[in-house]
């Protein structure tokens, strides 16, 4: 059996990366619709090797689609999603829209893949790209000892904030080494050879909403209200793939070593630590394109008896967004 699948943002950073993780996989794919705004209505998408007229989703009758994967901003998602469920799809939403909300589960496929069958709303969430790889990384090692506390900073790539920002970072670049001006107009100051201790909107108690994202989403996957998570979100002038400085304190102890060995094992994970020039992953190296979490730089506290340090590097549209949400729609489509 086939399944007739529409993706909202089809033109967009995520969604482009949706079609083409849809085209590489033996998805078993019926009908494909590719919508956006009004503006992109009729330009052609390529769909690998055909092309896919767009579809203005304002108008769109969602009658007859089985799955709908949206990544066209919060916005949208909570005006159109809630039409594409009552007309029978499952929506897979990558917006932060619906992730708090109670009746709906919020999966990450490695981590809590039966969470997807508990939908009342016919509506699944996709978690934040950073919450997403960081959660690949740490949740064998929760399973075996426990997480009581983590403390994260993470160096996260413009194209998290979509095609406006990859553009803002290219201009930057060429205008400053040709002596021009930069001036910013997506981020609030240059993000051109800067970075910048802000992701989202400040929040009353002083951390960005990205950073909040990272604290209770981490507790709703995790299904543990009681770990700490003390996050400082950085925007740094990489074009794709977040990078994440891990330090937590587990429950019971966990050596380096044993946490290498768990996590080469692990769903989802790449292990590159060589302690060597070079032996690490980094955005560009390794992550960029790429689907694996990967995780190096594994190594014990020595400020602390059950620390343990880590670095984390995925890319943020593949496994952050565009290859998880994909993952849950090859979930449901199984059932
Ligand atoms: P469009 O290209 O027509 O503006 P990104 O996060 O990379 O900026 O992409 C955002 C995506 O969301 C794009 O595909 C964009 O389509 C889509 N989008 C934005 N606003 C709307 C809207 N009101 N209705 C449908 N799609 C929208
Ligand atoms: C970023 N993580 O890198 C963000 C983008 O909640 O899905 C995605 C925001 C979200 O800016």
């Amino acid at each position: 059996k086939t399944v007739n699948v529409a993706v909202v943002g089809a033109t967009g950073a995520v969604g482009e990366t949706m079609l083409k993780i849809l085209a590489e996989r033996s998805f078993p794919l019926g009908r494909l619709h590719v919508l956006a705004s009004e503006r992109s209505a009729g330009d052609k998408l390529d769909f690998g090797g055909r092309k896919l007229v767009v579809e203005s989703l304002e108008g769109f009758d969602p009658a007859g689609i089985d799955i709908a994967l949206f990544s066209a901003g919060g916005d949208v998602s909570r005006e159109h999603a809630p039409r594409f469920a009552a007309a029978g799809a499952v929506v897979i939403d990558n917006s932060s829209a619906f992730r708090q909300d109670d009746d709906v589960p919020l999966v990450v496929a490695e981590v809590n893949p039966e969470a997807v069958r508990h939908r009342p709303r016919g509506i699944i969430a996709n978690p934040n790209c950073s919450t997403m790889q960081m959660l690949v990384a740490l949740a064998p090692i929760h399973r075996a000892v426990g997480i009581e506390r983590i403390n994260v900073a993470t160096y996260q790539s413009v194209s998290g904030t979509g095609r406006r920002a990859l553009e803002e970072l290219g201009r930057q670049t060429a205008g400053m080494l040709n002596f021009q001006e930069a001036r910013p107009e997506v981020y609030p100051v240059q993000i051109a050879f800067n970075v910048i201790p802000h992701g989202g909107d400040f929040t009353d108690n002083g951390y960005t909403t990205e950073e909040m994202k990272l604290v209770w989403e981490t507790r709703k996957i995790l299904g543990d209200e009681t770990i700490g998570i003390n996050a400082t979100v950085v925007r740094v002038p990489v074009f794709y793939g977040h990078s994440e400085a891990v330090h937590i304190e587990t429950r019971g102890k966990i050596s380096a070593a044993d946490a290498r060995a768990l996590l080469e094992q692990a769903a989802g994970v790449e292990v590159v630590d060589d302690r060597e020039a070079g032996g690490y992953p980094t955005p560009v190296t390794h992550a960029s394109g790429n689907d694996p979490v990967y995780v190096g730089r594994i190594r014990d506290d020595i400020s602390h008896p059950r620390g343990l340090s880590l670095w984390v590097v995925s890319d943020n549209i593949r496994k952050g967004a565009a290859l998880n949400a994909v993952q849950l729609a090859e979930l449901v489509a199984a059932e």
